[in-house]
């Protein structure tokens, strides 16, 4: 048995020694636990009601509410990667527009064939740590057949060699890293759309040749019988089915480990509430694998219940947590 399938095993009973002793379960494990993620209006966004300004923090890396967008041919300047952008609209209808007066509308008709419809940023500097806020809304009666969908935010590192995706390709530690913060229809319990909330993730220990799903819960898929290797300081929070017609302020941070370290990490906000928290991560094993690109988009292998949309506002990528928009009128 090597070392990492030890702690997997013994994981959840060093954890029951220490619930029997009502000991702190910081002592338990091999290394404390990591420092509690921040929440609510704590975050650089708190300094810029209404995100006006925003992309000046020395902590912000990318920001786009669409106000400077007439059309989709004004969203090059920010995003360098739009995947089937004839599906795209900017809209200006105030209930499908979070901040300001407008927001990116995304449109799969219905259809037999599979579509992502996708805007993404390819980062010149590359980052070990980055968090991604984006304000999004499912369509009212929004649904899917219950296959292969993806439908919030990625962030990524080595996924688009060339420009293209690898999905099926496994992650080895070396050649690349994808975490997505999105929802599942095809999740276990058969839930309403859109599904609940998880990660999507290729990591150099996923279970299958596509990625795993990690739920606030703990459940991983697939192989579910198999325990998370979370570690001891796992704290398991209630799965989440969004609503839809509704915006939600999502956020997530990705945080690769140290090579040869577990200290890798994935946080996941809605409203600024923490509704889910992966430590214990291993995403890589050489240091030069580094966060290169995020996005958001919609894809839906075959969307033959309904034409589908979903909207995208107040997009913010930074080095720190962004948290919710603050109103300005509030302040
Ligand atoms: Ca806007």
């Amino acid at each position: 048995m090597d070392a990492s399938l030890a702690s997997l095993v013994t994981a959840p009973t060093l954890i029951a020694v220490c619930l029997l002793f009502a000991l702190p379960t910081a002592g338990c494990g091999d290394t404390p636990p990591p420092p509690p993620p921040p929440e609510g209006n704590t975050g650089l966004a708190a300094r810029y009601p209404g995100d006006a300004g925003i992309e000046n923090d020395p902590a912000v890396v990318f920001h786009d509410g669409f106000e400077d967008c007439r059309t989709t041919a004004d969203l090059p300047r920010k995003w360098d990667v739009i995947y089937n952008g004839e599906h795209l609209r900017i809209t200006e209808e105030p209930a499908n527009v979070n901040g300001g007066r407008r927001a990116l509308e995304i449109t799969i008709p219905k259809q037999e064939n599979s579509l992502s419809v996708d805007v993404g940023r390819t980062l010149a500097n590359t980052r070990d740590v980055l968090f991604l806020r984006f304000y999004t809304k499912f369509q009212k009666g929004y649904d899917v057949p219950r296959t292969s969908s993806h439908n919030g935010g990625s962030m990524s590192a080595g996924y688009y060699p060339g420009g293209a995706a690898t999905p099926g390709k496994r992650a080895d530690g070396r050649n690349k890293f994808l975490a997505s913060f999105e929802t599942e229809i095809v999740s276990p319990g058969g839930p309403p759309a859109p599904g609940p909330l998880n990660i999507y993730i290729y990591h150099p220990q996923q279970r299958s040749d596509y990625g795993d799903h990690f739920y606030p819960s703990g459940t991983v898929l697939p192989n579910t019988s198999l325990p998370h290797a979370f570690g001891p300081h796992f704290v398991p929070r209630p799965d989440f089915v969004p609503k839809l017609d509704r915006w939600y302020c999502f956020e997530y941070m990705l945080k690769a480990n140290t090579p040869g370290q577990r200290d890798g990490r994935v946080a996941c906000w809605v409203d600024g509430k923490l509704i889910a928290d992966f430590p214990n991560l291993r995403f890589r094993d050489i240091d030069t694998l580094k966060i290169d690109r995020f996005g958001v988009g919609l894809f839906i292998a075959k969307n033959t219940a309904r034409e589908n949309k979903k909207w995208y506002d107040d997009v913010v990528a930074a080095t720190s947590y962004i948290g919710p928009r603050v109103d300005a009128e509030s302040k």
